[in-house]
């Protein structure tokens, strides 16, 4: 019997956070992505400072960008990556948009487009989100999402809206 391997995916992941030591939990979720069987890192942007998108009462954001090789479903992704959340203090209670510990989204799976109650793939937001197309336009630059076009094109169409690169 051969038991045949499950096929290696590239995908991309937006990390934010602005509560409880953002920086730290940014480097801490990292580390437990990087750390998950059936992921490999690929590259990590920079980290950004950002103004908050939604309400505005709460504190700003620090967000990067991750590209992984995985093995993992995408749903086996998603789950693995709440556990993440959950693991850094991530409270689900608060207001849509609201402030949180952590935040990991599933921005790109390969080249596929899934649409279930659960998950959206590509993310809907990435469009508008200068805190999503510059960071992984820094490690993805020819990079086309499946449904939206090139990043490049998608980054000309997006102002600063106050993003800073922190290091
Ligand atoms: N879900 C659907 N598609 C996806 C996907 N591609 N990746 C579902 C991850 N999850 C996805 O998410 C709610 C549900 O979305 C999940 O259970 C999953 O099944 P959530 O993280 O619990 O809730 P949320 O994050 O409050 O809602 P939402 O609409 O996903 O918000 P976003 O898009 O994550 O935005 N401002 C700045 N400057 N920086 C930020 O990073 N982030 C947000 C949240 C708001 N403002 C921000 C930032
Ligand atoms: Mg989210």
């Amino acid at each position: 019997m051969t038991i045949s391997k499950s096929p290696v995916v590239t995908a991309y992941l937006g990390l934010g956070s602005n509560l409880a030591s953002p920086l730290e939990q940014l480097k801490s979720a990292r580390a437990a992505i990087a750390a998950t069987v059936g992921i490999k890192e690929r590259a990590f942007s920079s980290l950004y400072h950002s103004l908050p998108m939604g309400p505005q009462d709460q504190p700003d954001y620090v967000n990067a960008v991750m590209a992984i090789d995985t093995e993992l479903s995408v749903l086996d992704l998603l789950q693995s990556l709440q556990v993440i959340e959950n693991a850094h203090g991530r409270c689900r209670a608060g207001e849509r948009w609201g402030a949180r510990t952590l935040d990991l989204d599933i921005l790109m799976y390969g080249d596929q487009q899934i649409d279930l109650p659960m998950l959206t793939v590509p993310h809907p937001g990435i469009a508008e989100r200068s805190f999503v197309l510059y960071p992984w336009h820094e490690i993805a630059p020819e990079l086309s999402i499946p449904g939206k076009g090139q990043l490049t094109d998608l980054l000309a169409n997006c102002s600063l809206a106050g993003l800073k690169r922190l290091d």
